[in-house]
């Protein structure tokens, strides 16, 4: 009865008056719990800035039309101070790079040679037709306020396939999961070697079809190196930040480091072999924030 009065729509003028006080608190309801889900949710920049976003649903339901309204006005006001930027860009390679090397030994195993049909060479300068260099890791010097969401991120992977790393150069937050996976097979022994202390060295076999094995690691590091101790020219690099503003450029030199809180940085471009090169930007509330960096071959 009381469902069909107020979708009726020659109701009396009260009666539509009510109806729209329903049909606001509740978009408004909406929009809040939207708005909380999305931030308490997020896994990149911003969230440690908001790590207090998170309520029990029994918190919505409670909530009533005044709350709502009150709450919203006030989140949208914080938000005005945390409202984040996005800053991204691409990598170019200025020169050419050195010829990359045969991996011979590779070729020339039993096993691991017969899954690959041709020669295998190293993967030192991974560049485009248009000079554009992917692998160059990219990173905010300090982001003052900036904490690891590692625990809750999700796990990256690195795999094993060809009796080769992949992908060979990773960066994950400190106490984020690496997930190390078999793909070949034949047994691969995954050795990571830290050299900050803080970081664990682990030594483990892994079986063709076994499980998969987890790493994680608690203090920053660069380029941290992983290799294989039953394949010498088995090598992975990964790199560790403490909080989520970094970004590994895509085979186009391509990068985008979402949800950067406004303020002025130092940004950082390095590649393993390439070196590394620093800008100074400002990111602006709400702005795309467009840095380019060039790295030199050697
Ligand atoms: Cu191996």
């Amino acid at each position: 009865m009381l469902p069909k009065l107020l979708l009726n729509p020659h109701a009396c003028p009260a009666l539509r008056s009510l109806r729209l006080g329903f049909a606001t608190a509740a978009i408004r309801l909406y929009a809040f719990v939207k708005l909380i889900h999305t931030f308490s949710s997020n896994t990149n920049c911003l969230r440690p800035f908001l790590v207090g976003a998170t309520f029990s649903p029994a918190f919505y339901i409670a909530m009533n039309k005044s709350t709502a309204l009150f709450s919203c006005a006030a989140l949208f006001a914080a938000l005005h101070v945390a409202v984040a930027g996005e800053i991204t860009g691409t990598v170019t390679l200025k020169g050419t790079p050195p010829k990359e090397k045969d991996i011979t030994p590779l070729k020339d195993d039993a096993t691991c040679g017969k899954l690959h049909s041709e020669m295998p060479t190293t993967h030192f300068y991974v560049v485009n037709a248009n000079g554009e260099l992917a692998d160059v890791v990219v990173f905010l010097k300090e982001v003052p306020g900036a904490k690891s969401t590692g625990a809750t991120a999700e796990p990256v992977t690195l795999d094993q396939k060809g009796c080769e790393y992949t992908p060979q150069i990773l960066a994950v937050q400190t106490g984020q999961k690496i997930v190390v996976k078999n793909s070949d097979p034949v047994m691969h022994n995954v050795h990571d070697l830290p050299t900050v202390a803080g970081n664990n060295e682990v030594n483990q076999a892994q079986m063709p079809g076994s499980g998969d094995l987890t790493f994680t690691f608690d203090k920053p590091e660069m380029f941290l190196k992983f290799k294989c101790d039953v394949h010498p020219w088995m090598f992975a690099w990964v790199s560790v930040f403490d909080n989520p503003c970094f970004a590994v450029s895509d085979k186009d030199g391509n990068f985008k480091i979402k949800n950067v809180p406004a303020g002025k940085y130092t940004i950082e471009a390095i590649h393993r072999k390439a070196g590394s090169t620093k800008q100074e930007i400002e990111v602006k509330d709400g702005a795309p924030t467009k840095v380019d960096f060039t790295l030199e071959a050697k």
